[in-house]
């Protein structure tokens, strides 16, 4: 049998902050956006003391402040953040070269081949973070990657959680659907129109019924996922689909000539990193949200991957033509997709 480990940081970006600046210790931590809670932007991450108050990630900052004005907020950095996980991965590949990168703050390894017991390497693992970073984490271990997700959830911070087959029922199957992996809102809400609420409600549903409801995939997957079982591999060599940058422009806009600059501002930006990575791509998406929230995408796809500058921003400009700027413009994005390696 396989054991897989899930290894998910707390409160991630708020700790590095606490770590280098230690009078941050046991005050409510808000990370997100430029770091002033009186201009736009989301919350990142909160302190789990920041949390107490109500304040969660996706949260507008405005928000955060009236339910904690006294809390320190402060911008994301994500260059430090980038450095600390990598400090953290390389750790991780030592322990066991199959790891899966799964984001900034978290990591699956396969540790079957180890000849320890679980909960020794997740000690070890743990021992030799903190000492490196200064940081707490959280482990899941279970026989594949849904489990020990799900697993690594359960005792935040600074957890560890094991779970065998002969533990699914009594503490997986009493979880909200949401904890599995790939149910989201959407899926969440069909289901309790169908009276299902928790994993164990919905493991005990025939499978022609879940086909029936969510397609012969989606359905076979939640079938499978709600009583535990999951095949898929770690995936150790991870290429990315797609190179975004976005923005919210402090107040919203319709005058062309900022909006002009941010595009190419943008495009600069994806250009960066796509060069940076080796890649070349071929289809450059414009994304434009109005002050109503209303949010419309066009696309260009060019005849070749490329990763010029002038190519590139030429196919943003080419999209914008496409989208009548009837109303002020609150965020643009541009993306790139369909990648070839150079
Ligand atoms: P999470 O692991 O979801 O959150 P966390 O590490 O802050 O807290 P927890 O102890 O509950 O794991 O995300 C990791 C980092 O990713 C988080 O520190 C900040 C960033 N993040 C965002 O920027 N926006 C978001 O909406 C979320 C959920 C996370
Ligand atoms: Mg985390």
């Amino acid at each position: 049998m396989r054991r897989i480990l899930h290894i998910d940081m707390d409160a991630f970006f708020a700790a590095v902050e606490e770590k280098r600046y230690p009078w941050l210790r046991g005050k409510p931590v808000v990370i997100g956006g430029s770091g002033d809670p009186m201009q736009r932007g989301v919350v990142s991450t909160a302190s789990y003391e920041a949390r107490k108050y109500g304040i969660h990630s996706a949260q507008p900052l405005r928000t955060a402040y009236k339910l904690c004005p006294e809390a320190v907020f402060l911008p994301v950095d994500y260059e430090e953040y980038s450095r600390v996980s990598q400090i953290i991965k390389n750790t991780l590949k030592e322990i066991s070269p199959v790891m899966e990168d799964v984001g900034i703050d978290e990591a699956f390894l396969d540790i079957s081949e180890i000849d320890k017991p679980s909960e020794e390497i997740a000690q070890e693992i743990k021992k030799r973070i903190t000492e490196e970073t200064g940081l707490t984490c959280s482990i899941g271990i279970a026989s594949n990657k849904l489990l020990a997700k799900i697993a690594s959830d359960m005792q935040k911070p600074d957890g560890l959680t094991i779970i065998k087959e002969e533990d699914i029922e009594s503490r997986i199957w009493p979880l909200p659907v949401r904890k599995l992996w790939g149910v989201g809102p959407k899926t969440e809400e069909s289901l309790k129109k169908i009276g299902i609420r928790t994993i164990g409600a919905l493991a005990s549903m025939p499978l022609d019924r879940l086909v029936e409801n969510f397609g012969e995939s989606y359905g076979n997957y939640l079938y499978e996922a709600s009583k535990g079982r999951d095949e898929s591999p770690l995936v150790t060599h991870w290429e990315p689909k797609s190179v975004s940058r976005e923005t919210t422009f402090q107040t919203d806009t319709n005058n062309w000539q900022i909006i002009a600059k941010t595009i190419a501002e943008l495009a600069k930006e994806v250009v960066d990193e796509i060069r940076q990575k080796r890649y070349k791509g071929r289809t450059v998406t414009l994304k434009v949200r109005f002050s109503d929230f209303k949010t419309y995408t066009r696309s260009k796809t060019l005849d070749e991957p490329t990763n010029s500058i002038d190519d590139i921003r030429k196919a943003a400009f080419d999209c914008l033509k496409r989208i009548e700027l009837k109303m002020k413009v609150r965020l643009i994005g541009v993306r790139i997709t369909q990648f070839e390696k150079q």
